[in-house]
């Protein structure tokens, strides 16, 4: 992706190749410095900026820009797509709470006619689109990107994205740490297909698991919308929904990580190390699958129940998966039990040492419960109902790898009010979104995310901004109201560009999107945009990788702490868990229409 960063080099080469020679040229320099000075003084003096939604809102959604650099206050005009010029509803001043800047937050009002409105302060403009269906295209980008990062097959259907196939992992080796007397260190697997987790080429059971489980749980909730969803696979023809297809992808690959031999589920299949950034074909480092893990285990367990029960219909276009599926994910939950220290501690792992990503964890509870919530729901058993009661969680917090509580409570919230669940775990997500909503009439960018420090970390965006969205969405369906629906359409501005660094944090939409991301094909391959419809990472004042990157962030305040370079591992790269977060958000209000 260099090229398409301004090249310092090709400048420096032209400005070898034209001396000033003569004294008529070095006139018209002068007068060009004068021109170029004036331009940039008038920029410089502006500092304006608005801040603002860059894909769209729908007619009903509310229409707020934030202002910084200047009090639009008499001067901001709106106009209409008839060419009305309107005057905005209300502003209001917000300070940063961390930089200290001024912005104001402008109430646009009520603009419902359909069409591109334009907002103007001084010189300083930015289109504003009012359509239907504002999230239909990248609802869909957003699911599709899972398509582009399928693993061990030939992407044919990716357009200028198409590639031969990498990664078959037909030969893929047991780590010393997960050998057994059935398979000792060495022996040779086949594992193929499943999605590349992130920016990396490695497949970690732990995060696929939970992506496809955050999926589903959108699905479940919104099944007409993505049962008609195409989206121009190569499964497209056939009767089960593109959604649970490109889900299958992923899933078949899953299956090869249970050791058949004992149920456990090995916690990731890697290479020792991180690959370069180099197209999957060149790739040459051993793959190897690595020590069982109780996590592994329930998160697989968990997935495979959902799974069973939503292909159950498709059994036509997969024969054998449902009942594959249940038996799988009954004996990892036994290994599970059977395990339940077994947690992974990569920094014990020798010959050869793994440095890639570890997904730790040392705390399975949320797990266990995710897990038995979905087997009760599978195979009805009171064991598994029993067994989710001594696993309940104490409070509500948003789905992550880490923490999968929330899509246990999502399975009881699914199931009904007929459950002994339900309420309870209702009133906690209530309580969650009450508490979430709280600070947004004082907010810097009328927002429930991006208030406080700790909302900004590695995968914030998907973590805690989509996430977050998607909660309130939730909550609003499960109660019949829509009073929810506006917050989580705030983040949904936030993310898409009214926030600290005007960035749309979704690649290949909006007029500034990150173009570095720290992604390995999109780096190495010769097309120079990114894949389209991915979701960086965003935000992380960590900066974990600023030393190991001799990286330099623009800014350590916390929602400015952000860097579009392809090193930037911890604020760039995008990953199977967050673009989940961004279609189960994305697509459901796409539904809503
Ligand atoms: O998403 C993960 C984040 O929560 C962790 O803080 C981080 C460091 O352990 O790892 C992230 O996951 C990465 C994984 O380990 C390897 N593939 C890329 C993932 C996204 O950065």
């Amino acid at each position: 992706m260099d090229n398409a960063r301004p090249s310092a080099r090709s400048l420096s080469s032209e400005a070898r190749l034209s001396p000033l020679r003569g004294s008529g040229e070095r006139v018209l320099v002068f007068f060009l410095c004068l021109l170029f000075a004036s331009v940039f003084a008038v920029h410089a003096q502006n500092g304006i900026e608005i801040r603002r939604n860059q894909v769209g809102s729908s007619p009903s959604q509310e229409k707020v820009v934030v202002v910084e650099g200047i009090n639009p206050q008499g001067k901001i005009k709106v106009t209409t797509p008839t060419g009305k010029t309107l005057k905005p509803a209300a502003i209001r001043a917000a300070v940063s709470p961390w930089s200290g800047k001024q912005r104001y937050v402008v109430d646009l009002g009520q603009l419902t006619a359909t069409g591109r409105y334009r907002i103007s302060i001084g010189h300083q403009q930015c289109d504003l689109l009012v359509t239907e269906r504002p999230y239909q295209v990248i609802a869909k980008a957003s699911l599709r990107l899972f398509y582009l990062i399928r693993s061990g097959v030939a992407i044919e259907l990716g357009e200028e994205y198409n590639r031969p196939v990498g990664h078959p992992d037909t030969h893929v080796l047991v780590h010393p740490s997960a050998a057994t007397e059935q398979r000792p260190a060495g022996t040779v697997i086949s594992s193929p297909y499943g999605w590349y987790d992130a920016g990396d080429y490695n497949k970690y059971v732990v995060n696929s698991a939970f992506s496809i489980g955050l999926i589903l749980a959108a699905y479940e909730q919104q099944r007409d919308y993505f049962t008609a969803l195409s989206t121009d696979i190569p499964e497209s023809g056939n009767q089960t929904s593109d959604l649970l297809d490109e889900m299958m992808f992923n899933l078949r690959w899953l299956l090869t990580m249970q050791d058949p031999d004992d149920g456990g589920v090995y916690h990731k299949l890697t290479t020792p190390n991180f690959e370069g950034f180099i197209m999957p074909t060149a790739c040459r480092q051993p793959r190897c699958v690595v020590a069982k893990s109780v996590t592994a285990s329930l998160d697989f367990a968990a997935v495979m129940a959902d799974a069973a029960r939503h292909l159950a219909p498709y059994q036509h276009d997969y024969p054998e998966f449902c009942y594959q599926a249940t038996a799988a994910a009954e004996l990892a939950y036994q290994w599970a039990k059977a395990h339940p220290d077994a947690f992974y501690h990569q920094e014990q792992l020798r010959d050869p040492a793994i440095s890639t990503g570890a997904y730790g964890d040392r705390n399975a509870r949320d797990e266990f419960f995710w897990a038995a919530s979905a087997l009760y729901r599978l195979t009805r058993k009171p064991y598994y109902l029993d067994e989710a009661k001594q696993f309940l969680p104490s409070r509500f917090s948003t789905p992550s790898w880490a923490n999968v509580a929330a899509l246990g409570t999502f399975e009881w919230l699914a199931e009904g009010k007929t459950s002994e669940l339900y309420a309870p775990q209702l009133s906690q997500l209530l309580a969650y979104c009450e508490n979430a909503v709280q600070d947004v009439d004082s907010s810097c960018f009328q927002s429930p995310f991006g208030n406080k420090p700790r909302d900004f970390g590695w995968g914030c965006l998907a973590e805690n901004c989509c996430c977050q969205a998607f909660v309130l969405l939730l909550a609003d369906k499960l109660q019949g109201t829509t009073a929810y629906r506006r917050y989580a359409l705030q983040n949904v501005d936030y993310l898409l560009g009214r926030n600290a660094t005007g960035y749309c944090y979704v690649t290949g939409f909006g007029d500034k999107s990150p173009l570095h991301p720290h992604h390995r094909i999109s780096a190495a391959d010769t097309v120079e945009k990114p894949f389209p419809g991915m979701l960086v990472g965003g935000p992380n004042p960590g900066q974990q990788d600023r030393i190991a990157g001799n990286l330099t962030y623009p800014s350590n305040y916390p929602d400015e702490s952000y860097l579009d370079a392809t090193e930037s591992y911890a604020s760039n790269e995008i990953a199977i868990n967050w673009n989940a977060s961004l279609v189960a958000l994305l697509c459901w209000l796409d539904a809503l229409k």
